[in-house]
């Protein structure tokens, strides 16, 4: 099995791939959801980390502090800080946002590393559509300081049109702010291990096809 059909196995043993009708975060609906909210167990969490840790090394993104967009990427970084530690020796800061600030004890809109400006950031997060996440994490990103965001780093690329444009949401991310995004698995290799039996999901794929036809894009 390859790295990329181990990882789609681990979603669907995780019940993160997910399939029927969803409405998404663009209001696009769509008959497939990863929910990476289910991941829950200490193990589930350790496998994630190691797989966000080997994307970065692999990738020889500069790092010096991840960032868990609040609330689902929270235990994100955090299982992929400790992974990089772990598997890499490489031993970098976190920090996440608050979605509401703390007007007491030591206050402010951040908790983790204090950010400083020129800092190597990247960002951890779950999926990307169409990029309005990415939009919403960046203005309070840099607000905290003017960090270099040296990469965003996902689990999978659904490889969707950005709204209101022709390029994909990833493009559009690094037209827009200069973020290169890199994912462990996109919508073409999921759609190929189902294909290939490497998971269960033949039923679904006409659907998935169909939606891909709708708002895909290649990159
Ligand atoms: P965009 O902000 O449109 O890129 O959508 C990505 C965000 O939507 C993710 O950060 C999730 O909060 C949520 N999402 C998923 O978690 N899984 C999916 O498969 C699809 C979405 C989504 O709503 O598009």
């Amino acid at each position: 099995m390859t790295y990329k059909e181990e990882f789609i196995k681990f979603m669907v043993d995780s019940g993160v791939l997910t399939f029927g009708d969803f409405t998404l975060k663009s209001g696009r609906k769509a008959p497939y959801f990863i929910n990476c909210g289910n991941y829950k167990t200490g193990e589930q969490l350790a496998k994630l980390g190691g797989f966000y840790a080997d994307c970065i090394a692999d990738n020889k993104i500069p790092v010096e502090t991840l960032f868990g967009p609040a609330y689902k990427g929270i235990p994100l970084a955090v299982s992929a800080v400790i992974a990089l530690a772990t598997k890499y020796g490489i031993d970098v800061s976190y920090c996440f946002d608050r979605k509401e600030a703390k007007d007491h004890g030591e206050g402010g809109m951040f908790v983790g590393k204090k950010l400083a400006d020129g800092e190597k950031v990247i960002i951890i997060d779950d999926v990307m559509t169409s990029g309005k996440a990415l939009r919403e994490s960046m203005p309070k990103l840099k607000s905290a300081a003017d960090v270099n965001v040296t990469g965003m780093v996902i689990t999978v690329d659904r490889m969707e049109k950005a709204l209101d444009t022709d390029l994909s949401a990833v493009e559009q991310a690094y037209k827009d702010f200069g973020v290169k995004v890199y994912s462990i698995v996109n919508i073409n290799d999921i759609i190929k291990a189902i294909q290939d039996g490497v998971v269960e999901g033949k039923e679904y794929l006409d659907k998935m096809l169909e939606y891909r036809a709708a708002y895909g894009v290649d990159h």
